[in-house]
């Protein structure tokens, strides 16, 4: 036999255990194949009970990202006009030496706070991901960066309901008997929870699916209710007025493990079916039907989306959806309850990645989403954004008033390093493009916001060219900038035995020997088949109970979102009850189509939006429209349209289909404007508004008009 040593390198194929870095509920476990030292396929591990051997259109060809002609593999440094994509290659010498000394003579003339970074999660690794940069940037003196684009909204809301609390087990769901999906594309966006869904179908629970839109989730479910967008909330007021009118409330529950149900009771009096069909478009009928049928049925679970949050009561929705379990005591039982976020299981060592005690107090705090009014001077900021960071994010694609963000990102006088893998639609406008290794090239740790399984990131392949990971580049940053705090050289080994609080009990038995062994695990928690969180209670709100009246008296952000900022600003006082806040832009705008623009199936929010393969399968910015709404207009399928406000405008691909509400127009993001017809895309209409919890975006609550180009 021949001995291993002797084997040419050629013909060793390697297993290498990774994990998809996507900012994706699924966080899957992925086994990378390695020939030659070259990762030659992806498979998701078959004995993952939740990746169950499946990855997903977005990622199953991920060698082709990182061997991709289009990666930017050296340093870059602009040479035509920006936005053109013209650079010219330099060292990593000359890259880090012009942005200290950039950033040096920025903070010299308009002190720190003029550089902003900007970042989101192209990657959601523990190291790579969400606060890589945080340490250095709080080092610096910059603009603290509020991060609420996905789900801020809906956690303030649900923190001041039931609490951060992770809920039921996703794998739970099989025992339930009725499921609503509210405002979420489960088959696109979280396809590995599908599958729960389905056998609890198979074993006779009732699937339905609350949506503008009757895609592909919508369409495997039992039940379709077409809504308006935005008025979520008064749907769930209205549920409640017949769960308490018809006395299906489990009155025990109520009364052990929720406070405030005689002001609920006051507060949905008058918020009748016929009231809520008004606003929704919904039949009083079916409100009645839905909400009977979901508080007689045991157990009942219903999962929501992100979505959910994005208008202008986003929050209050979330709030009024969050009272219904213990309304009808649905988390007495194994697959009753509500699946936000799991997230919170995870006992992720945040304090010790960001390192908030390097912030000066009262640094000025300036959210990401109003980037291009910040980079315009629309925003008034004193001293204005003169350096701008950006990493793990393509804020031209993902944030609202695109043609803002042009103009905000053009400036001469603005000075833009972006890191990436790609020359992205935001990178075209950089002064300086540094690379960033793909996922099969770094190390990482990944918790999950879908899940209870932490896993480990094994580089499968050495970097191609010069990229580096993100916790080298922040190194190689500090370094530059003369920075000598030991936390911001720590290496990826160090930072990995901090990310985690390892003697948490979830954490039982799992150890980062354990994890390189195994790859995964899941969370020391009770098997999905028993576990019951809140069936004695037990939510984490101040009072420990299901909060229909909320102790927590002001808006806020929850910390994370903001870098952890030590400048705990106190919100604006809420209305301590549930309530309805209808969507802000009506039809006295002028604009009589609700436009909402969810995710595209083939892309991760802007990321894989130039493959080759993802872009086939995702075909051309397209745009939704009712056949009522297309024949007024004279629209018909396959032509191209313009879709306008006062904001902006894009040009889109008519797809007319019974599939989307009358009055509503569904146009997916995550195109580039690079791969646009008109140089635009979704985002160059929707609002910079906030939600009114939270800080959440509205990206549900635009209105536009279409016409034939
Ligand atoms: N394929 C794919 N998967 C992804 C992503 C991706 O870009 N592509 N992104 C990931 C990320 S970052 C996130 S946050 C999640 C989000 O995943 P989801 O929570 O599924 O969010 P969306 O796809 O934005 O929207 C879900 C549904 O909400 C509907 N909707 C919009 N407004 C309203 C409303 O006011 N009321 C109701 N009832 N429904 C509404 C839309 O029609 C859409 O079908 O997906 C993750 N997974
Ligand atoms: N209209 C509309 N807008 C939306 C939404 C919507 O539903 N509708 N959804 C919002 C939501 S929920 C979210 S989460 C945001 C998402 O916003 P972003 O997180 O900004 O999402 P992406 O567009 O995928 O940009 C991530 C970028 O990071 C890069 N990247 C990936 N890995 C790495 C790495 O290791 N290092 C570096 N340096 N870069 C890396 C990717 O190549 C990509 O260019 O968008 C928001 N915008
Ligand atoms: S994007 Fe989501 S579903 Fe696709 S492989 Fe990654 S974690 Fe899995
Ligand atoms: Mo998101």
């Amino acid at each position: 036999m021949t001995a291993i040593e002797d084997i040419p390198l050629t013909d060793v194929t390697t297993t290498v255990r990774a994990a998809c870095p996507h900012d994706c509920p699924d966080t899957c476990a992925m086994l990378v194949t390695v020939a030659d030292g070259k990762a030659v396929e992806v498979r998701g591990d078959p004995d993952h009970p939740f990746t169950r051997g499946g990855l997903c259109v977005k990622v199953n060809n991920y060698p082709e990202k990182t061997y991709s002609p289009d990666r930017v593999l050296h340093p870059l440094r602009r040479t035509g006009p920006k936005g053109s994509g013209r650079f010219e290659r330099i060292t990593w010498d000359e890259a880090l030496t012009e942005i200290a000394d950039r950033f040096r003579a920025t903070i010299d003339s308009h002190g720190p706070e003029s550089i902003m970074p900007v970042s989101y999660l192209g990657t959601q690794g523990i190291l790579n991901g969400l606060s890589v940069g945080d340490p250095f940037f709080h080092r610096l003196g910059a603009t603290v960066t509020e991060r609420t684009y996905c789900d801020s909204g809906s956690c303030t809301a649900y923190s001041m309901t039931i609490g951060a609390t992770a809920g039921v087990a996703p794998e739970s769901l099989v025992h339930s008997r009725y499921i609503i999906i509210w405002a979420c594309n489960m088959i696109s966006t979280n396809l590995h929870l599908w599958p729960f869904v389905a056998e609890a179908q198979k074993r006779g629970a009732k699937v339905v699916v609350i949506d503008p839109m009757r895609h592909r989730t919508a369409k495997a479910a039992d039940w379709h209710i077409p809504i308006r967008p935005g008025t979520d909330g008064a749907l769930a007021l209205a549920m409640m007025h017949v769960i308490i009118t018809e006395g299906l409330t489990d009155e025990a529950y109520v009364r052990d493990h929720t406070v405030g149900y005689d002001e609920l009771v006051e507060r949905v009096r008058d918020r009748t079916p016929e009231w809520a069909a008004e606003q929704t478009g919904i039949p009083a009928e079916d409100i009645r039907t839905l909400a009977r049928e979901y508080a007689t049925s045991s157990p009942s679970m219903i999962r929501i989306g992100v979505a959910i949050e994005r208008h202008a009561g986003g929050g209050q929705t979330v709030r009024a959806i969050s009272c219904l379990p213990a309304l009808v005591g649905a988390w007495r039982e194994v697959g009753g309850g509500l699946l936000q976020l799991p997230l919170w299981a995870h006992p992720v060592n945040w304090g010790a990645l960001i390192h908030p005690e390097l912030q000066k107090t009262g640094t000025r705090v300036v959210n990401q989403y109003l980037l291009g009014r910040a980079l315009t001077g629309e925003m008034e900021l004193d001293p204005p954004v003169n350096a701008l960071m950006v990493y793990n994010s393509n804020p031209l694609v993902v944030c609202p008033e695109q043609d803002k963000m042009a103009a905000g990102l053009a400036r001469e006088d603005l000075f833009t390093v972006v890191s990436d893998h790609v020359l992205t639609d935001t990178a075209r406008y950089a002064d300086i493009v540094l690379p960033a290794t793909t996922q099969l090239e770094q190390h990482d740790i990944m918790f999950s916001w879908g899940h209870f399984y932490i896993t480990l990131n094994t580089p499968a392949v050495a970097p191609e060219g010069e990229a580096v990971s993100n916790t080298e580049l922040f190194r190689r940053l500090s370094t530059a900038m003369g920075f000598t705090d030991p936390c911001l050289h720590r290496t990826d080994e160090e930072i990995l035995a901090e990310s985690y609080d390892w003697s948490a009990p979830q954490m039982a038995g799992i150890t980062l020997e354990s994890l390189r062994e195994t790859g995964w695990a899941r969370l020391n928690l009770p098997s999905p088949d028993e576990y019951a969180p809140h069936a004695e209670g037990n939510f984490p709100t101040p009072s420990g109970k299901t909060e229909f009246r909320s102790s927590i008296e002001n808006n806020f952000v929850v910390p994370l979102f903001r870098q952890l900022s030590n400048d705990h600003q106190p919100g604006q006082p809420v209305d301590p009850l549930p309530h309805y806040i209808p969507p802000r832009e009506t039809a006295d705008t002028g604009y009589r189509l609700n436009l909402i623009s969810p995710k595209s199936h083939a892309y991760v929010n802007s990321s894989a939006g130039d493959q080759d393969k993802q872009k086939r399968v995702q075909g051309e910015q397209k745009v939704v429209l009712h056949p009522q709404d297309a024949q007024e207009r004279g629209i018909t399928s396959g032509q191209y349209v313009r879709v306008f406000n006062d904001r902006g405008q894009f040009v889109a691909l008519a797809e007319v289909s019974e599939d989307i509400a009358p009055g509503v127009a569904m146009s997916p993001m995550g195109t580039w404007r690079k791969n646009a017809k008109d140089d635009s895309t979704v985002n160059a209409v929707n609002p910079f508004r906030f939600a009114d919890l939270g800080n959440a975006p509205t990206f549900s609550d635009t209105r536009v008009e279409v016409e034939v180009v």
